[in-house]
């Protein structure tokens, strides 16, 4: 070998956003099952199950590849001026066990590795799987912070709240139907934005209004301006829940920026009014537990809702490292500017 090929040298250590065994946006991979009490701020659970889906399926692929395919550019979040993992310590819990075809143990798998997670920390995210897991997992965080006292924000194309699709009770259509009628939402605790197109028939919407949820469909957003939804159902919120459950279905998004989902609807939201209005939820009510569900990879292109999904998640830590150093007293600090330009007077609460 020529002394020009010798590779002398020491190791050049380092990580590349490619490179390493993938764990959801580089975190440290604590399982849920070893987690305790002051393990770290937030914890991360994959729910792997897409038996529930009514059209194509998928999802269940979907942990795995918000960890693999997402980029993970950094954590400083420009906006906020705020550096996630200076003030929030975040582990990837790993999944939950879904055995195919197995719905009743799937879910129940769901609810107790999700009552783990929200025992041992105070701010848990689940990543789906189909929409039906959100049963489980909001049913988990109702137990932990308070049956009957949590509210939910959830961001859809559709209702779910149906009684059964095609016989199935645990159908992705259904969850918020059993979480209103199990007691774990009240009146005035569910709030839904963005449902529109051609489903549900109207007496899925007559069940929800007698059960004191309320809705803000796409049609109604573009009218008021997203902003104008997010003040009313963020009041209504911080008068009447003490914990608050955000679940955001991907294909809230229009499909042009979520074609990775089993059952698209056009005319939705844009990525950039979804994560202006994760950020203000987290912000202004006391959040507790976030879901991304109804990521399909089989059916994205390009990563593209793989990385909204993403972004949905790294928007909501952002906010809560934001709130966590408000709340101790920190100021916002762009580098390169003397002032602080960020101003959010409405991080109200803390988790
Ligand atoms: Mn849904």
């Amino acid at each position: 070998m020529g002394e020009h090929h010798a590779f002398e040298g020491e190791y050049v250590d380092g990580m590349t956003p490619y490179a390493g065994i993938p764990t959801f946006g580089g975190f440290p991979h604590i399982p849920w099952q070893d987690l305790s009490p002051d393990t770290a701020d937030v914890a991360i659970l994959g729910v792997p199950y897409d038996n529930s889906a009514a059209n194509r399926p998928g999802c269940r692929f979907g942990p795995r590849a918000m960890r693999s395919q997402a980029f993970t550019s950094g954590y400083h979040h420009l906006p906020l001026g705020v550096d996630i993992t200076e003030w929030l310590s975040v582990v990837d819990a790993g999944d939950v066990h879904c055995p195919h075809g197995l719905t009743d143990i799937s879910h129940t798998n769901a609810r107790l590795a999700a009552r783990r997670v929200t025992d041992a920390v105070p701010f848990s995210v689940f990543l789906g799987g189909d929409h039906s897991i959100t049963w489980p997992t909001a049913a988990a965080v109702a137990e932990t912070h308070g049956w009957g006292e949590i509210g939910l924000i959830h961001f859809d194309a559709h209702a779910d709240a149906a009684t059964h699709l095609d016989g199935n009770l645990a159908s992705h259509a259904t969850p918020m139907r059993h979480l209103l009628e199990s007691g774990a939402l009240k009146e005035g605790h569910f709030e839904q934005i963005g449902l529109r197109g051609y489903w549900p028939p109207p007496e899925d919407f007559e069940f929800v209004a007698s059960q004191g949820g309320r809705w803000h469909l796409m049609e109604h957003v573009r009218e008021s301006g997203i902003d104008a939804v997010l003040d009313s159902v963020i009041n209504r919120m911080v008068d009447n829940c003490s914990a608050v459950y955000l679940s955001v279905d991907i294909d809230v998004l229009d499909p042009s920026h979520a074609p990775g989902t089993g059952t698209p609807e056009p005319g939705g939201m844009s990525p950039i009014d979804l994560l202006h209005a994760v950020r203000r939820i987290a912000l202004e009510t006391p959040l507790v537990a976030l879901d991304v569900m109804e990521v399909s990879p089989p059916f994205d292109h390009a990563d593209v809702t793989v990385n909204n999904a993403h972004r949905v998640v790294f928007e909501t830590l952002a906010a809560l490292a934001y709130k966590k150093r408000h709340l101790a007293g920190g100021a916002p600090h762009q580098p390169g500017r003397s002032a602080p330009m960020v101003r959010h007077p409405g991080a109200r609460r803390g988790t």
